[in-house]
């Protein structure tokens, strides 16, 4: 599988010496956040991950390869194409986009896939797919790819966008281990919490790498959902997060937006109803959830 998978030199160089690594995704920056943004926060996530002792590995697909570990060049390459014709690659994708030679940002779902490809066993993300509201049907691959993958995580919970209770039922019939870290409910991406509760709370690196090892031990194939609440000072308002989610939900469905143009549809309206609030809610849990993932890569590491 290796000889499908493009390194950068200093991923390669840590991973050969079992340095902790922490997998970035890249449909955060071509179909997630808006360019300039996407840029600066894509590399500041990177900067996060490095300050939490960590090596950071962005991954995308550029030409059709597989590529773990982007440079800045590549990032500002990928930022600045937002909006135009990058395919967003989710475990559907991957294989088109490696035959068609194109360039592609990975989901979760795909990051996830590449990532275990590449032995990497940390991820950190804003807020993973899930359920649609009203649109039962629209279930994101992420919550199935975290049933079927051993990879961990990091997130502020799915996108305050989604049907936060069937997604989070969905989790449960997928096998996933949902930890809330420092927290007892589920965050909802821009806001604190939804109030839903987590499986587990676990309060520091060393108590999710000892869950990580028990998974590893037992053999499960189902990856980790690690839960943490946005910054206090950069969250929403948890009524003004949810009126714009509802309002912007109800808009996508009278414009018959669906599929996979979906997420990046809401993310924009979204930014657009809270008058950047939620921008900013999004790019400080970005970074957040960096350092908070190699904290935890870094704890893994030791314990081996
Ligand atoms: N988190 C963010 N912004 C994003 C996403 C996550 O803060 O844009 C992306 C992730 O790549 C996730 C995708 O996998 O949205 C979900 O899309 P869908 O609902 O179509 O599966
Ligand atoms: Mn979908």
């Amino acid at each position: 599988m290796h000889d499908m998978l493009r390194f950068s030199f200093p991923v390669q160089e840590a991973l050969a010496g079992d340095g902790p690594v922490v997998a970035l995704e890249s449909t955060v920056i071509t179909h997630g956040l808006p360019y300039p943004q996407n840029v600066e926060t894509a590399l500041m996530m990177e900067a996060a991950v490095r300050a939490g002792g960590a090596t950071p590995a962005t991954i995308a697909i550029l030409s059709g390869r597989l590529t773990v570990g982007l440079t800045t060049d590549e990032i500002e390459y990928l930022g600045q194409r937002a909006g135009q014709s990058v395919r967003k690659c989710s475990r559907r994708d991957l294989a088109i986009a490696v035959a068609c030679g194109e360039d592609g940002a990975t989901t979760v779902a795909g990051t996830m896939l590449v990532a275990h490809m590449a032995g990497i066993e940390l991820f950190a993300t804003g807020g993973i797919g899930g359920v649609h509201r009203g649109h039962p049907f629209d279930v994101s691959a992420d919550l199935r790819e975290l049933g079927r993958t051993p990879v961990t995580v990091v997130s502020s919970g799915a996108k305050s966008i989604l049907d936060l209770p069937a997604t989070r039922e969905v989790l449960e019939t997928e096998g996933v281990s949902v930890v809330g870290y420092g927290t007892d409910e589920l965050p909802a991406f821009f806001a604190q919490t939804c109030g839903l509760p987590v499986d587990v709370r676990l309060d520091d690196p060393a108590g999710v790498a000892a869950l990580i090892r028990a998974r590893r031990r037992l053999g499960l194939n189902s990856g980790t959902l690690v839960t943490v609440p946005a910054p206090a000072e950069a969250c929403m308002d948890p009524e003004e997060a949810e009126a714009a989610a509802a309002r912007a939900a109800r808009e996508a469905d009278e414009l018959g937006i669906h599929g996979a143009a979906s997420t990046p549809w809401l993310l924009r309206r979204v930014v657009e109803l809270t008058e950047g609030r939620s921008l900013r809610a999004n790019t400080a849990l970005l970074q957040n959830n960096g350092r908070v993932a190699a904290e935890i890569a870094v704890a893994l590491a030791k314990a081996l």
